[in-house]
């Protein structure tokens, strides 16, 4: 079963879907078109019902080469020993929900127009309602109605109960619903260390010894430099495996301590004594930032002596899917310099001299250096993007023509890190071309830096300057409010974000959603923002829960080395899968059904579906983190 995975290119596509009208446009830049929907007031967040734009969608289209042979996996489930199709299970967030939050699950329409919910031991009904009349989900083609149980406000186990159906999965009503998924997805980034063992003391099941230690690493000849020449040794140590594969990418770690960090100054409650029994527990810096500074200090290690950042440490080829990380002994390179790295290294460090300043001072220092040297470096370079692989690279490219998102963030970063107009400034040039209605990503920044923008530069941005991005924020959580709203399953992913990694999609709108209901006050907003949760753990159209060993039915087989090579049957735990990529490229790994929203396949040779990625985890600790605290705030 085993092969080598090959690498996929993307070409860039943005749809653009108007109520009244289609468009597709194709192209090779990670531009975006941004319709803009009218009548959004600056300062509050208002009514989504007038906004008529679907949605603006920056699409992967891979061109990629065949991959695994192996036979696709059907769409049937094993239930109670009988066998049912996916489209006759309840759907709803498998784990569970706090006791005041919003509680909601789908049901296949089979003509029952009521619902009850049921204690899981002793079978007494302890709820009931009416379901919401039948609407077709576009995406999955299925047709549905919705059980509003948010009322059930006593914790406890229940499973849900409509004539017709088999009964749903158990799930729990408990404001302890989202503490072990918040432990487990970031203990994920402890198991994906390079150049770490994984100790019994921190981890009996998945013991491994150590890989990539990096400490001698080539400069490959697309990276030189004229104090470092082709194959000059460096030493970049540590980092965290990028996914199922064993690089590191500075462009996707930008995003993902981003998303970390932000989660940590958001909600600090979920994190200041959050023990999660790593090497560094039990000192004065609170579990999660130690876990991330393995990850950051090896980023710092990326910065060329010219402040320019190498945009990726990688073999030259992906390794066979069945290699553990100790065995991989291919040589490894540091492979182009690019803007959008140094862009990410001068947001993502920029941001960690702050939130790492009460901790490690000294450290905190050295990050800002680091960030306003490779922001002069990108301001001297901004043509230097990564387009593509060089010739003999094989592995992720992360490739963007377009850096002007990137500037726009590392701007803000630097400017809320060290208060000078002259960052201010370069922000202020770029506000207006920014593609608000963008879901953030590694490939779209620009959100990034409105959130950044709102949250923290209240009192020291031109008031002006504030007030737009914090208008420009708002209008883009109106827009995905209203797309969440008007789909049956009432989840922020939709037509056209079906791509590469759309489970990351769900979250990282839901994100974009807290800040709505952070800056509104709006449980309106904390409720669609808690769908994305729901969504990833079982409210959607393929019955998984995407969470590994977080769910009653959880991806088993993900295109994940270190889980393929391990002795343990289990795939590593708390590790967010890609999800539903309606563009299928993989011959000989398909998926069960050709709608957008099905097209996903617990397979290993689907890298597109099944892959797991340190992007993608990060909004699922966000996520966790945040509801768990929102919830409890408002209670
Ligand atoms: O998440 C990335 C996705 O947006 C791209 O379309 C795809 C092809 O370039 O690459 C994905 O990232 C992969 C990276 O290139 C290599 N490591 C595994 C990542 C997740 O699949």
């Amino acid at each position: 079963m085993i092969d080598t995975k090959s690498q996929a290119k993307a070409l860039t596509c943005v749809i653009s879907i108007t109520v009244a009208f289609g468009m597709i446009a194709c192209g090779g830049s990670s531009s975006q078109s941004s319709e803009v929907p009218s009548s959004m007031s600056s300062d509050t967040v208002g009514t989504v019902d007038t906004v008529d734009t679907v949605e603006i969608v920056n699409q992967q289209v891979p061109v990629a080469d065949p991959l695994v042979k192996m036979p696709a996996q059907d769409a049937l489930l094993v239930i109670d020993d009988s066998v049912v199709a996916s489209d006759e299970l309840i759907k709803l967030n498998q784990l569970g929900f706090m006791v005041s939050q919003a509680k909601t699950a789908v049901i296949p329409d089979t003509g029952a127009t009521s619902f009850s919910v049921i204690d899981a031991d002793d079978g007494t009904e302890v709820y009931s309602g009416s379901l919401t009349d039948t609407d077709i989900w576009d995406v999955s083609g299925q047709s549905v109605r919705r059980a509003d149980f948010t009322a059930l406000e006593t914790s406890g186990r229940y499973r849900i109960k409509v004539e017709g159906l088999v009964d749903s999965p158990v799930f729990a009503v408990d404001n302890d619903v989202y503490q072990e998924l918040l432990s487990e997805s970031i203990r994920a980034y402890y198991r994906q260390r390079a150049g770490s063992p994984i100790e019994a003391e921190y981890d009996s099941e998945y013991v491994r010894p150590q890989g990539h230690a990096d400490t001698a690493v080539l400069v490959h000849s697309s990276a030189v430099s004229v104090e470092r020449p082709e194959n000059t040794v460096i030493s970049s140590p540590k980092g965290w495996y990028d996914a199922g594969d064993y690089g590191k990418y500075v462009v996707n770690s930008g995003i993902t301590g981003y998303t970390l960090m932000l989660a940590f100054e958001q909600f600090p409650e979920a994190f200041l004594s959050l023990d999660l029994d790593i090497p560094e527990s039990g000192g004065d810096t609170p579990d999660l930032l130690d876990e991330l500074r393995w990850n950051l200090d090896w980023m710092l290690s990326m910065q060329d002596l010219d402040g320019g950042v190498y945009h990726k440490l990688t073999s030259l080829n992906f390794s066979p899917l069945d290699t553990s990380p100790a065995d991989h002994a291919e040589n490894r390179y540091v492979i182009g310099k690019s803007v959008t790295a140094s862009l990410n290294l001068a947001a993502t460090l920029a941001f960690a001299s702050r939130v790492y300043e009460p901790y490690d001072s000294a450290q905190a220092k050295v990050y800002l250096t680091a960030a306003e040297n490779a922001w002069s470096w990108a301001l001297a370079n901004p043509t230097k993007t990564f387009t593509a692989n060089p010739e003999g690279v094989r592995t992720g490219s992360y490739d963007d023509t377009d850096p002007s998102d990137e500037f726009a963030w590392a701007a803000v970063e630097l400017f809320i890190a060290t208060d000078k107009t002259i960052y201010e400034e370069a922000f202020s040039q770029r506000i207006d071309s920014l593609n608000r209605y963008e879901t953030p990503g590694w490939q779209g920044a620009d959100a990034l830096a409105l959130m950044s923008a709102t949250a923290f530069a209240r009192d020291t941005m031109d008031e002006a300057l504030y007030m737009k991005s914090r208008q420009f924020l708002l209008e883009s959580a109106r827009a995905i409010k209203s797309n969440t709203d008007r789909n049956p399953y009432e989840v922020p992913i939709y037509s056209g974000l079906f791509y590469w990694g759309s489970n990351s999609n769900a979250l990282y709108n839901s994100m974009v959603l807290m800040q709505a209901a952070i800056e509104s006050e709006s449980s309106a907003y904390l409720d669609a923002a808690g769908a994305g949760l729901d969504y990833v753990l079982g409210r959607n159209a393929t019955d998984y829960s995407f969470v590994t060993g977080f769910g009653s039915n959880t991806p088993k087989n993900i295109h994940h080395r270190p889980s393929i090579s391990d002795s343990v049957e289990e795939p590593y735990p708390g590790l967010l899968v890609g999800g539903a990529n309606n563009l299928n490229f993989e011959p000989g790994c398909d998926y069960p059904s050709d709608r957008a929203a099905l097209a996903y396949v617990d397979a290993a040779c689907s890298y597109s579906t099944n892959e797991v990625a340190i992007n993608w985890n990060a909004p699922l600790v966000y996520m966790s983190a945040a509801v768990a605290s929102m919830v409890d705030r408002n209670q």
